[in-house]
């Protein structure tokens, strides 16, 4: 069960991020009122939300999960694979300080939260441009230390892990057709997505709630087969600087 969240409020020049999406440019006052509705929701799913304020000098920090990794038992701190974004992390220490022993990524390594996917006990760690295999062994490292288990994955496609796969519950993944092919995700049941329906591979599944980006019918039926609350969000804004569901916030 999660009971906190850690968000921070898009700034004015959030259009200045890091993307690689030809989406076109997007809205302020949109992305505000979207990232209001997203903090809302996590309230209303019982979370206490801390909301941080805009980091003026990083466009992309209210993508708050890149900054860090949280279990039951620690909290990491990353070291963010795109230069531009490398200090957002050292903001969000003191604020998790209050809420876990904290450990931290060291260079070499490299890592963003995104590309970390825990089902249950175990973590999968996504190699990717962001996250380098030094960054994912260190990682593993903390995280075997205190008690949870973890595989490498191969990120060949897509920003991060969780931009093609997530956890619904169950033993179920929400995942895209590369990532489904792999050996690792074997012992899951899957919900494979459509090739057009991919972006809601990020879906972020909260004490059982499913919230999922809107406007995706095909995987909205398929997700309805499995009985889950589902609650859609309208993410257009964060989606055009390659964002989505999971990077808006920090649960534990
Ligand atoms: C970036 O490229 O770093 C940001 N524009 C998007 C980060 C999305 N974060 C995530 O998927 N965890």
């Amino acid at each position: 069960m999660f009971t906190h969240a850690i968000t921070r409020k898009p700034g004015a020049n959030f259009a200045m991020g890091l993307t690689m999406s030809s989406l076109g440019s997007p809205d302020y006052g949109l992305m505000k009122h979207q990232h209001e509705t997203y903090v809302e929701t996590l309230r209303s799913l019982g979370l206490e939300v801390i909301e941080l304020e805009a980091l003026p000098d990083y466009p992309d920090a209210h993508f708050v999960e890149d900054a860090a990794v949280v279990t039951p038992r620690v909290g990491i701190i990353t070291r963010p694979g795109a230069v531009a974004r490398r200090g957002e992390e050292e903001t969000i220490a003191p604020v998790l300080a209050g809420y876990r022993k904290i450990e931290q990524i060291r260079p070499p390594g490299t890592l963003d939260g995104g590309d970390v996917l825990a089902v249950d006990n175990h973590f999968f760690i996504g190699i990717s441009h962001r996250t380098n295999r030094e960054g994912a062994d260190q990682l593993g490292r903390i995280l075997q230390e205190h008690g949870h288990t973890w595989t490498p994955v191969p990120v060949e496609a897509g920003l991060h892990l969780k931009s093609g796969v997530n956890d619904l519950g169950d033993e179920t993944l929400i995942i895209t057709r590369p990532f489904a092919d792999l050996e690792c995700f074997a012992p899951y049941r899957k919900c494979v997505l459509d090739p057009d329906e991919a972006y809601v591979g990020n879906t972020l599944l909260i004490n059982g709630a499913l919230i999922m980006p809107a406007g995706f019918p095909n995987t909205k039926k398929k997700i309805e087969a499995m009985k889950r609350e589902i609650i859609e969000l309208d993410v257009s804004e964060a989606r055009k600087m390659d964002g989505g569901l999971t990077c808006m916030s920090l649960r534990f």
